[in-house]
């Protein structure tokens, strides 16, 4: 049972982020006076871009009530410090204690905050036990060590930075224990361990100096890039942001992000801090005000940048001047918990500040290279440039003519119901949290192809899908169905061309999903979801969760079978549902054959029957 679900534990996918309501940030410590502007906290400003804002902390601090006053009011998540590393956790092998982490664990839960687990496998704070093993034990001691710990915090950490620093800043790996023991397939072996431990943390890759574009960052990318296409369970990766003023801030910082978010990955600010040489005056304050600044900017203008988590947020508790010696002063906050420019730099950026309540009149820009990507005798598929925007670009609306047909909040959108042999002109508009809406983009014109066997037409195949619950819960805030496409055919079927439909009811609270892969043996970066409204409801379907595959997923061959596809979708209000009554819903926990999860080739219904 999850004790912490968080609205963004789903990272950046298919959440309608607009309509988030909860706080993420708890309430103040009776008779403190800790120093919170006013117009918003800046966990509540991220969280009006659907995004995190958190602080790293240590288990000492949380005796200091003038701090965890504003730890506990300000901050969205938080991420321990040291107490969840190995050397905390396993000092000796097979010896663990977890009573650090599970002591920050608690602190976030009782302030309704994410924690980010930090870490599973790192060269540093590693037990001396761990680099005398011999070559050949290092491997089992590893996944124990990860299943051990992810095992423990199942369901109560949001994401896990799983192997952390891999990279010399030349990009070369470093030869720690486990790339002497393994090479570089420790970090694939190291994500698959943490995700069969637990399957709902977002599984990260964290390093510094890679924030901007250079050959650590390369080097990152390549990883990344080989791992998505290995299909190994990677969801994120980490800049840790750890700048300085006397350096020049990262080069193209934003364009960075986005190659890796292109990857399909979440990517995040999971250190953030900016040192200066000391003593500081009100000039080095400014110039660390604009890298906060910057960096801030840059995440909210990459749609799948999901949060920021500074390292540590006040003066007091910096790991800084014990590290570079005659260096300080990296936090938004001083040493007193008084708010420096760059608290007010940041707040800003993030769309509040000024006592003006955090209003934003700026609309995105209009998305930009539209363009079809793919039509069928009943649909068009359309993609298109992602708009920037002050604040951040919470979603687009798509427009067929001048009728609004639906929404995305990816940079793709597929219209189904069309029909054969017609044409449609299509736009698209950008939306911020604040409701503000772009000028529409240019438009481009689809016609779809014809119907019933006509020439090149993909045509019906024979296929047929296989369902199994994956979840005991029907009455709790999460529907998981288990799917697996099954080619009852004699040739191949283009995955591509594939739409399979699983139908439920929404039972009351919020009317918008979420849609989130868990696992799927074909790769959930070749997987899509979405959850579709019927324009008229059935009895047990009023919704649909449509799965499709994009063309990394491959042709299926006849008697094939895709494999295991766990879905999971939840309201964005996170209210329960009532499951029983729903139309595709049965409680057989092995596959079998499910005839009402409908299946489509080329948008034609190919296997099961409709509600
Ligand atoms: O903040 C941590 C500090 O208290 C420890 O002494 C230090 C030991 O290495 O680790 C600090 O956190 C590091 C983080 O785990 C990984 N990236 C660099 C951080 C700063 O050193």
């Amino acid at each position: 049972m999850r004790s912490l679900l968080h609205p963004l534990r789903g990272g950046g996918l298919a959440v309608a982020l607009a309509t988030l309501v909860t706080t993420g940030c708890g309430l103040l410590a009776a008779g403190t006076a800790p120093a919170v502007a006013q117009g918003g906290t800046l966990g509540q400003l991220a969280q009006a871009s659907g995004r995190y804002f958190g602080s790293a902390t240590d288990n000492p601090e949380l005796n200091d009530s003038a701090y965890t006053a504003v730890l506990g009011s300000e901050f969205g998540s938080i991420t321990p410090g040291n107490s969840m590393k190995w050397d905390t956790t396993e000092p000796s092998q097979g010896q663990f204690n977890f009573s650090g982490g599970d002591a920050i664990v608690q602190f976030a839960q009782a302030h309704n905050q994410q924690v980010r687990g930090h870490n599973l496998v790192w060269h540093s704070q590693l037990p001396s036990w761990v680099s005398n093993l011999p070559a050949g034990q290092v491997q089992a001691a590893m996944e124990n060590h990860i299943t051990k710990e992810a095992t423990h915090y199942k369901g109560e950490v949001y994401s896990w930075d799983v192997v952390n620093e891999p990279f010399n800043d030349d990009g070369t790996y470093r030869t720690d224990a486990f790339y002497n023991a393994m090479g570089k397939d420790y970090i694939a072996d190291a994500l698959r361990t943490a995700h069969a431990a637990d399957p709902g943390a977002k599984l990260y890759i964290n390093d510094y100096n890679i924030d901007g574009t250079g050959a650590k960052a390369d080097a990152m990318y390549q990883l990344a890039s080989d791992l998505k296409k290995a299909g190994v369970p990677l969801d994120g990766i980490g800049f840790q942001g750890h700048l300085a003023i006397q350096y020049s801030f990262p080069s193209n910082m934003q364009q960075n992000l986005q190659r890796f978010a292109d990857l399909g990955l979440d990517v995040a600010f999971t250190e953030l801090d900016v040192r200066m040489e000391m003593p500081s005056d009100s000039t080095k304050l400014a110039t660390q005000a604009d890298y906060y600044r910057q960096v801030t900017s840059a995440c909210l203008a990459v749609t799948r940048c999901v949060g920021i988590t500074v390292w540590d947020f006040d003066d007091k508790y910096s790991w800084v001047p014990s590290t570079f010696s005659g260096q300080g002063a990296a936090d938004l906050y001083d040493e007193n918990l008084q708010t420096k420019p760059a608290y007010t730099a940041v707040q800003t950026a993030l769309g509040g500040g000024g006592g003006g309540g955090g209003t934003d009149t700026t609309a995105p820009t209009a998305p930009t290279g539209l363009a079809v990507s793919g039509t069928t005798a009943s649909s068009v598929s359309l993609k298109w440039s992602a708009s920037t925007d002050n604040v951040g670009v919470t979603g687009y609306d798509v427009y067929r003519g001048s009728t609004k047909v639906g929404s995305s909040t990816s940079t793709s959108y597929t219209d189904s119901g069309l029909s054969a042999s017609t044409a449609y002109s299509y736009t698209v508009k950008a939306k911020d949290a604040a409701g503000n809406v772009s000028a529409a983009s240019g438009a481009v014109t689809a016609t779809t192809s014809a119907s019933g066997g006509g020439g090149g037409n993909p045509g019906t195949g024979a296929v047929k899908v296989q369902y199994k619950n994956n979840d005991s819960a029907p009455t709790d805030n999460a529907i998981k169905p288990g799917l697996r496409l099954v080619n009852t055919g004699t040739s191949a079927v283009d995955l591509s061309k594939v739409t399979i439909r699983y139908y439920f009811t929404g039972d009351g609270g919020a009317a918008t999903f979420g849609a989130w892969c868990d696992y799927a043996a074909v790769g959930c970066a070749n997987v899509t979801q979405k959850v579709v409204a019927l324009s008229s409801p059935k009895s047990g379907a009023d919704h649909y969760l449509e799965i499709g595959f994009t063309s990394g997923a491959g042709s299926l061959a006849a008697g094939a079978n895709t494999g295991d596809i766990q879905s999971r979708v939840s309201k964005t209000d996170w209210s329960n549902f009532s499951e029983s009554d729903d139309y595709s819903y049965a409680t057989n926990t092995a596959y079998a054959d499910a005839t009402k999860v409908t299946a489509y080739v080329g948008g034609t219904l190919a296997g099961g029957v409709e509600p």
